[in-house]
């Protein structure tokens, strides 16, 4: 921060000339659209800002990128240009990104726009120079003056102003909670936060203009354009009294640094909420509505929460009445500080001459929420045992001398404030010497109403508002050259990126949430130990466990789906019904030495809690040799094993939709057949590493991120990583049903035969075992008997998966004499002209559009948890249908539940 601060009336706006009001170009500068009262050129030579205003942090220049990033193209935000040293955190849509840490900090107080970190639902609403212009903020409900305005009117009718803020995502250091356990959320490092100057009006001025209505008004509701989100629009709201009030600083703003927003963060109008989580600053703002309940969005229930510890993720995710409890909002930010340098992985030679005489500074940031002031950072050099006090520096205080008035920023005016909205910066010196006698630093930061960050992490469900003490850890090692040199290591690495003394430490067994440096041992982490049950003293030898599950056991014939985690035997007997990924899943795994890596990969932390129930005793570790193991040299000529993971290169990768596409494997031999009977299901493993036909296909549909935490949505974002000739594992096949052509089907190994009219019902990306049903009924030429009936629910047209496919099989087989096949839709959000139904599924779709009950029908049905349980069962039930023989059904969320980056 030495370099001179410009002037900030020369900053003005995106070149105007390079404006061609094309609608890919939204940066075109408002002060030149609109005919600005306000700017006056002669008042640039007459203030303050004419002269670099000394002492004044540096306004970043104007670093829009050039070009749309490659990784983009394919996307809804194909027209946005971002800064490719942006870390992007959910795969390639909706971006999610955070600088590195270290450069983040390396840019000072006032952040480059174009490093700012990002969060997006959903696709960044395309605004170009015309909507800009016309854009209207529309304010109504419980007021005595209704008011539209542009972006003009609000430069005209209310004083501008501007203010630093910082802006920090509820989800900053949410890694490290995932860490631990996996949250709801995707994985912020501790770059989820920015500071710019805002420049706007204040919410509390138009507040006063449009009269809210006493006593009934409430609350201040925010809607953004972002509409096309699966569950409407962005919004959230405010209490009334608190947005009322100036000293708040709420801000309907138009631009950040001085110049226009960018399409990220919110062109042409955003709220800017100091103090409080980003979540409530609404980006692309339409409309303000005064009313006497909170905002009814689906995210403003559903994102943003601190749930209580003790609900797990699935838990919560389940239970929506925790959601709605006001008891759980997140507003007011909460005191946080983090370490910048040492930056994660970097080196410090230890020199033994001048070991005493070197220094190091320890710098990093902190902040606190509500307008509070921190007041105390602390470093700690002997894991908490004791701490010592860093120096603070608030730039932010550097505005409270001046007062500014420019044609630009109106008037930047803090003379007269006390609160601090925005970041902080601390440093600690310290010799070099006492660096190599620790293992460790800690910080740790106070704000003025006291609080203080803990040692100890408050997990939650959302995985938000994370502020224990940030940790480095420090090595001790010695360099090629023969140097002794320390080397630090952050706690995470933000996004997918790997390293860190959180993975290294999980990794080799111990317990994270009590973290201890320098080599010594932690005891196991706490869902670990829940796995297994303190009671169980059994031993199992190996060959005790190979002849049980193989059925060669003192009950012969009666094989035991006995399983191996961890080292400890477990009996799946008593799950086999009732796991979601069906029987098979569990006897995938029985026999098999170990398990772990499976299992731990593709379950969530309140699945593995489950286990302790099914746990029957502790595997003794024979030699090998003394036991007889069933060898496995049988040549194979399918692909697909069930109790070994085989790889396939990636080949193609073809887009079908706005969020699918095909992926295409070679297998490792052309002569190679697949092995997957119709109906069922593959499980897919993606680790780097490099390996060496026939062919596979996948087809995936990428989870949007509808939610401050994405669902799973993990597979989407490694996939989308993968490059022609990576190589991806499979094993398989699983899944109770399978068509075996001509009316026979064999369900849980149960065969059934006599089977003439099938009904689909599929959601969403639950077409998938659908289709190859489909597929393989309607290319049996000899099968002239069996009909298909099928019911698709999407959400919207685009969302139709392998639509083309679909129709011309319905070309062909569905008006010959004896139509063979019938597919319908219904859809949330029907185009206009729709033929088909509209909304969810209900009875009289189920009763129209699938085969009557009887004894030569079933019904087979994809689709997400919710719409299979509460839906289509029910329905079916009510209509006549014997559910428990009729009816074979797979959640699409399976495949969501496998997570590859454990
Ligand atoms: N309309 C709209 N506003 C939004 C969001 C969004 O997805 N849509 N994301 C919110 C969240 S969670 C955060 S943290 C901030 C991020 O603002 P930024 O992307 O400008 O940093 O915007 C908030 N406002
Ligand atoms: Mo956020």
């Amino acid at each position: 921060m030495s370099s001179p601060a410009p002037s900030l009336s020369d900053r003005g706006s995106i070149e105007s000339e390079s404006i061609t009001g094309t609608c890919s170009s939204p940066a075109t500068s408002l002060d030149e659209l609109v005919d600005d009262v306000t700017v006056k050129s002669e008042f640039k030579s007459d203030g303050d800002f004419a002269e670099p205003a000394p002492g004044l942090p540096p306004v970043p220049d104007a670093d829009t990128p050039l070009v749309v990033d490659e990784t983009d193209i394919n996307t809804p935000d194909k027209w946005v240009k971002r800064d490719p040293r942006l870390v992007r955190l959910t795969g390639k849509h909706p971006f999610n990104s955070e600088a590195r840490l270290d450069t983040l900090f390396a840019a000072g107080f006032l952040t480059p726009t174009s490093l700012f970190y990002v969060r997006n639902h959903g696709a960044v609403p395309k605004v170009n120079a015309d909507r800009a212009r016309n854009w209207k903020l529309r304010v109504h409900g419980l007021v005595q003056r209704e008011a539209t305005f542009s972006i003009a009117d609000l430069k005209r009718m209310f004083p501008v102003v501007t203010l630093p803020i910082t802006l920090v995502c509820a989800g900053n250091r949410r890694k490290e909670q995932n860490m631990v356990q996996k949250s709801l959320g995707f994985n912020w490092g501790a770059a989820g936060l920015s500071t710019a100057l805002f420049t706007g009006v204040y919410l509390a001025d138009v507040l006063e203009y449009v009269k809210p209505q006493r006593p009934s008004s409430k609350h201040v509701v925010f809607e953004g354009a972002d509409a096309d989100l699966p569950n409407g629009p962005y919004g959230t709201s405010q209490k009334l009294p608190v947005a009322a009030n100036r000293e708040k600083g709420m801000l309907i703003a138009w631009k950040m640094n001085g110049l226009d927003l960018e399409p990220d963060h919110g062109f042409p109008l955003r709220m800017v909420i100091p103090g409080q989580i980003g979540g409530r600053s609404v980006k692309w703002l339409t409309r303000i509505e005064i009313s006497e309940v909170e905002s009814q969005h689906y995210l403003h229930f559903n994102d943003n929460k601190m749930l209580p510890t003790q609900l797990g993720a699935q838990q919560a995710r389940g239970e929506p009445h925790w959601w709605h409890d006001p008891k759980y909002i997140i507003n007011d930010l909460n005191v946080n500080s983090a370490i910048a340098e040492p930056n994660h992985g970097e080196v410090l030679p230890v020199h033994p001459e001048d070991l005493v005489e070197s220094q190091y500074q320890i710098k990093g940031y902190a902040y606190a929420g509500g307008g509070r002031r921190v007041t105390r950072t602390e470093i700690s050099l002997d894991e908490g045992n004791s701490w010592a006090l860093a120096d603070i520096v608030y730039p932010e205080d550097l505005y409270r001398s001046v007062v500014v008035e420019d044609p630009v920023y109106g008037s930047l005016d803090l003379t007269e404030r006390d609160t601090s909205f925005c970041w902080c910066f601390w440093s600690f010196n310290v010799s070099v010497e006492e660096l190599t006698k620790c293992n460790a630093i800690m910080v740790r930061a106070t704000d003025e109403s006291q609080a203080l960050q803990q040692r100890d992490m408050y997990w939650n469900a959302t995985g938000m508002m994370n502020n224990w003490w940030f940790r480095v850890a420090i090595h001790h090692e010695r360099n090629v050259d023969g140097i002794d040199v320390l080397r630090f290591e952050h706690p995470t690495l933000a996004g997918v990126a790997s390293g860190g003394w959180m993975e290294r430490m999980k990794n080799s067994g111990l317990d994270v949430l009590k973290p201890e440096f320098g080599g010594r041992q932690a005891p196991l982490s706490a869902t670990v130990n829940k796995m297994i049950n303190p009671d169980i003293t059994r031993m199992i030898s190996l060959s005790e466990y190979l002849s049980a599950t193989s059925g060669h056991g003192p009950n012969p014939r009666e094989k035991k789906p006995w399983f191996v985690v961890n080292g400890e035997v477990y009996d799946g007997a008593g799950y086999l019904d009732e796991h979601p990924g069906g029987a098979d899943s569990i006897w995938l795994a029985a026999g098999e030495r170990d398990s772990s890596g499976d299992f731990l990969a593709i379950h969530s932390d309140d699945a593995k809690v489950k286990l302790a129930k099914f746990h029957i005793g502790k595997l003794t570790t024979e030699s090998d040799s003394e036991v007889a193991l069933p060898e496995d040299t049988t040549e194979s000529s399918t692909f697909l094993q069930r109790s070994r993971w085989n790889s396939a290169s990636l080949s193609s990768v073809v887009q079908v939709n706005h969020d699918s596409a095909i992926y295409r494997f070679s297998l490792s031999s052309p002569n190679l057949s697949l092995g997957l009977p119709v109906g069922q299901h593959v499980f897919v493993r993606l680790r780097q590493k490099q390996g060496e036909s026939g062919q596979i296909e996948i087809l995936i549909k990428q989870v949007i991120s509808c939610l401050e935490h994405p669902i799973g949505g993990k597979m989407s974002v490694c996939f989308h990583g993968l490059v022609v000739g990576d190589f991806v594992e499979f094993k398989g096949p699983l899944g109770s049903f399978v068509w075996e052509g001509r009316g026979n089907i064999r369900w849980k190994d149960v065969p059934r035969t006599g089977v003439r009219n099938i009904g689909l019902i599929c959601g969403g990306s639950g077409i998938t075992p659908i289709l190859q049903v489909l597929r393989s009924v309607l290319r049996d030429e000899t099968d002239e008997e069996t009909r298909l009936w099928m019911l698709d629910a999407n959400k919207t047209e685009a969302d139709i998966l392998c639509r083309e496919e679909l129709d011309s099989m319905v070309q062909i087989h569905g008006s010959t004499s004896k139509p063979r096949l019938s597919v319908h839709h219904t859809l949330g959000t029907p185009p206009a002209g729709w033929s088909f139904s509209t909304g969810r599924i209900n009875d009289d779709m189920l009763r129209r559009y699938l085969p009557p009950p009887s004894e030569d029908a079933m019904i087979l049905v994809c689709g997400p948890d919710g719409m299979v349980q509460k839906t289509v069962r029910p329905g079916l039930e009510r209509i006549g249908w014997d559910i428990h023989r009729s009816l074979w059904y797979s959640s699409a969320q399976l495949g969501r539940l496998a997570s590859p980056l454990d």
